[in-house]
Formats: C-alpha cells, sequence, structure tokens
C-alpha cells in the first residue's frame, strides 16, 4: 500500500541547508536566521490530493496539489520565483518537479518508519532534511 504522508512532523536535522538557499539567491541575513529555525511539517493527504504546509517563526510555505497534475508554484516568502510544478508518486517516493529559472530543482519526500525524509535541490546543491512524526493523542 502507498505511504499516507498525513501528520505533524518536526524537524530534526538538516545537511547543506546553507549552500541549498545559496544556489537559490537567498541573501546572507536571511540565511543565518533560516539556518536557526526548525519548521514544521504538517502534511493532509486524501487520496492524489496534498497539502504541504511548512511553519516556522521566520516564515510560512503552503502548497497544495493533486498528483500528475502540473501547476503554477510562485514560492512567495522563499526565493519569489514562478514555477511548473508537477508531483507524482514512484513507489513511496513523493516526487516533485520545478521547471523554471533554476535549473535541476525538485523535491523528494519518503517515509521509513517515524520519520520523513526530505531531499531540496536546486542547480548542483541536494538538502538532506529529516522530521519526525509528531504523535497524536489518543
Ligand atoms: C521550502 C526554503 C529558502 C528562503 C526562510 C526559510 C523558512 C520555512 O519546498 C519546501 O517544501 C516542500 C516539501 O515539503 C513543499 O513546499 C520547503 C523551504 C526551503 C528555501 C528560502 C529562506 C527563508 C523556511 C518556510
Amino acid at each position: 500500500a502507498p505511504p499516507d504522508f498525513s501528520g505533524t512532523w518536526n524537524m530534526v536535522s538538516n545537511e547543506n541547508f546553507d549552500r541549498y538557499m545559496q544556489s537559490l539567491g537567498i541573501d546572507l541575513i536571511t540565511r543565518n536566521l533560516a539556518k536557526l529555525i526548525k519548521p514544521q511539517k504538517i502534511i493532509e493527504q486524501s487520496g492524489d490530493s496534498f497539502v504541504i504546509r511548512t511553519l516556522s517563526s521566520l516564515r510560512n510555505y503552503r502548497v497544495q496539489f493533486t498528483l500528475g497534475q502540473e501547476f503554477d508554484e510562485d514560492t512567495k516568502g522563499l526565493d519569489n520565483r514562478k514555477c511548473k510544478t508537477l508531483v507524482t508518486l514512484d513507489n513511496g517516493h513523493l516526487i516533485c518537479v520545478q521547471k523554471g529559472e533554476k535549473k535541476n530543482r525538485g523535491w523528494k519526500h519518503w517515509i521509513n518508519g517515524d520519520d520523513l525524509h526530505l531531499e531540496l535541490s536546486c542547480e548542483d546543491q541536494v538538502c538532506k532534511q529529516v522530521y519526525r512524526r509528531v504523535q497524536e493523542a489518543c
């Protein structure tokens, strides 16, 4: 069965985030603030439809999509670019391609136990993040 990404997930590790942000042209002051935060992901999945919220004290970002349907993404509050974005599910991996000004841009999510993995790519940089599931009260 395909995984259910739904839930609340807290960041536990973040590798190469600074160079990923540099590849997106994020200024030094913003990068230094962004490196200090540990965002939370809130994912709502129902069938092929997703809402992913990335929440932090510095910025919030929300993206909504249906698998296999390309859409216009505006990375407002992040690097403020427009992309043609497509997300697909391949062997339990949620794979996003963000076509636009930046080459080789996208991200991948997958689940391993209680961990949600995220690889963010832009140009020649890959940022590797891990989030841990927040257990809800019974
Ligand atoms: C994108 C941000 C750096 C600006 C603030 C940093 C605060 C918290 O694309 C992303 O997630 C996907 C997959 O889950 C769904 O949209 C997260 C975060 C990387 C790049 C830009 C620095 C300013 C980040 C919103």
